[in-house]
């Protein structure tokens, strides 16, 4: 039901790394719990959790066990109803992340198919080889390869993993499959969660298993991208579950284009309420997400308008737990740190869309301060490096790219105050702390009267009392190699968003000017825009 939460502010937490209440160094339930204040004074009204299920971990809880249990890590099921309690005392909701691409392979289902019982073989994809060969010539989103051995492999039985060799894909032509996902979506929405980020939803169903064209990565892709199979089971869900709910979905659609979102999002097909897309984020990188290249603002503002003008309600996110962080990413960091983020954050609360804010976006933290693989825990750092390593790419290039682009770099813990831990954890931290925690914290920051918090705060509530923010039609204004401006229009009146991507001082545009509604830097001067500005401006025709 987007109407209800097209308006909202979004705010992910990723739960290993957010607030570790009993010294674990993991973060947990209680953790969350005990910063649900910091949450309400941002102004937050949903929290986006990543799964906290019960999970081996394989790849950080993508690979659940048990969809109905809590892990042990993060607390028990008292904790969660207490959260989502607590949460909604500050009126604030949870959303839940679903992961039904596949399941882990500690799962019941899983076992019980490898126990050789039919029904649960029948909830995974489990193909024969042919003739020694592996069922198809697929590839596998990190790095490995996508077909495992079933059992016993005298059997020459294999079982698809589109991920991990720990996350089996489900078989979803299988309607007993179907059912038991949406018992599982109505255990959470009885308790009141707000509903679900679907995990890599357009690719649930698989319309056939023959080879794929090569590609340079996900060869096989064309048999599983937003088939007309998948669009049928959101529909269904839609209709069967989250229609008697007051609950929305985002899904996570990867290799997503516009007129696939379009028909994802299409309010008279009933599939999902919104979608993550990723072009955005591929701006700064060559094919494959490993081999970057030099950012271009240009590039992330074509295709922020390209979305914009596609798509009438986009996502707006630049991080998440898979993505590198956005101030190193697209700013200069640095002394620009602070500049950069708040810019960033600007851009997030001013186009079209739903804001997804990432832990840590806040205080503009950077990318993780990693000096060797062994600090890197992420399984896809991992493969990476192994298939890196298998086509002769020697150390220190392997490295290089897996520093730049490890999924890790945001997944540091939290940095709350200066003291050691970082106010994270009073153990030892289960993934590195970049030591930047002694000046970028949110102690430090809340201290701060130019503070990223303090003016994301601004942004926030400015966007939450502006009908213009929130419902405006988007247009592209100009865009140069360092400003971006665009305006948003509704029923006549409009404001328009200036962002400059540059350390220098940049001229506004030509035929832009207006009265300044708000902006980045203390005295914004007419005429140009201090270096990282961001500034709101009503419209005046020249
Ligand atoms: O991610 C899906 C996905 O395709 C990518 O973002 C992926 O993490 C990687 O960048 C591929 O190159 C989702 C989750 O967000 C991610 O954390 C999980 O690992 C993945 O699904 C599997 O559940
Ligand atoms: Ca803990």
């Amino acid at each position: 039901m987007l109407k209800n939460f097209k308006d909202k502010t979004v705010y992910q937490i990723y739960p290993r790394s957010f607030a570790d209440s009993n010294g674990d160094g993991i973060g947990d339930i209680r953790g969350i719990i005990s910063r649900l204040d910091h949450l309400a004074s941002l102004g937050v009204d949903i929290i986006w959790l990543s799964p906290i299920y019960k999970s081996p971990n394989d790849d950080n809880g993508y690979d659940i066990a048990d969809y109905k249990a809590i892990s042990a890590d993060f607390g028990t099921m008292e904790d969660f109803d207490e959260l989502l309690s607590e949460a909604a005392s500050r009126g604030i909701r949870i959303i839940m992340d679903l992961v039904i691409n596949h399941t882990s392979d500690e799962h019941e289902w899983f076992r019980r198919a490898l126990a050789g019982e039919e029904k649960y073989k029948n909830y995974y994809v489990i193909k024969k080889g042919k003739g020694g060969k592996l069922p198809n010539n697929w590839g596998n989103f990190f790095a490995d390869c996508p077909w495992e051995p079933f059992g016993d492999p005298e059997n020459e039985e294999y079982y698809l993993h589109l991920f991990s060799k720990k996350q089996p894909d489900l078989n979803w032509d299988n309607p007993e499959v179907y059912s038991e996902i949406c018992d599982i979506m109505r255990f959470w929405l009885d308790k009141g969660v707000a509903g679900f980020r679907c995990d890599v939803i357009n690719v649930i169903h698989k319309r056939s298993y023959e080879d794929g064209k090569k590609h340079l990565a996900l060869t096989g892709k064309e048999h599983y991208i937003s088939t007309e199979g998948t669009h049928k089971i959101l529909r269904d869900l839609r209709r069967d579950v989250m229609e008697h709910y007051d609950a929305f979905t985002v899904g996570e659609t990867v290799m997503v284009d516009i007129p696939m979102a379009r028909d994802l999002c299409a309010e008279d097909r009933g599939e999902l309420d919104m979608v993550f897309s990723f072009e955005h984020m591929e701006c700064d990188q060559i094919g494959i997400k490993w081999f970057k290249k030099k950012f271009k603002p240009k590039s992330l503002m074509s295709t922020l308008t390209k979305w914009q003008e596609g798509l009438s309600w986009n996502t707006l996110y630049f991080e998440n737990h898979d993505q590198p962080r956005s101030v190193t990413r697209f700013t200069k960091g640095g002394k620009w740190r602070k500049a950069g983020a708040k810019m960033l954050l600007g851009l997030l609360f001013s186009l079209r869309g739903t804001t997804f804010i990432y832990q840590g976006q806040e205080i503009g933290m950077t990318n993780g301060a990693f000096d060797k693989l062994s600090e890197i825990k992420d399984i896809e750092s991992h493969n990476v490096d192994k298939m890196a390593k298998g086509l002769g790419i020697i150390n220190p290039f392997r490295w290089r790219l897996i520093k730049k682009t490890s999924r890790d770099n945001a997944r540091t813990p939290m940095q709350w105050s200066g003291e050691e831990g970082a106010g994270f954890t009073s153990g030892e931290p289960w993934l590195k702390i970049n030591p930047n925690y002694k000046e970028i914290n949110v102690e430090a920051d809340l201290a701060d009267e130019d503070g990223v918090i303090a003016f994301f705060k601004r942004l926030n509530s400015f966007k939450a009392s502006s009908e213009i923010l929130k419902d405006g039609e988007f247009s592209e204004l100009h865009r140069g190699r360092a400003v971006y401006a665009f305006e948003r229009r509704l029923s006549g009146d409009s404001i328009v968003a200036l962002c400059n991507f540059s350390t220098k001082r940049r001229a506004i545009p030509k035929g832009i000017a207006g009265n300044v509604l708000l902006s980045s830097v203390n005295s914004p001067e007419t005429g140009s825009l201090a270096p990282y500005e961001f500034r709101l401006i009503s419209k005046k025709e020249l």
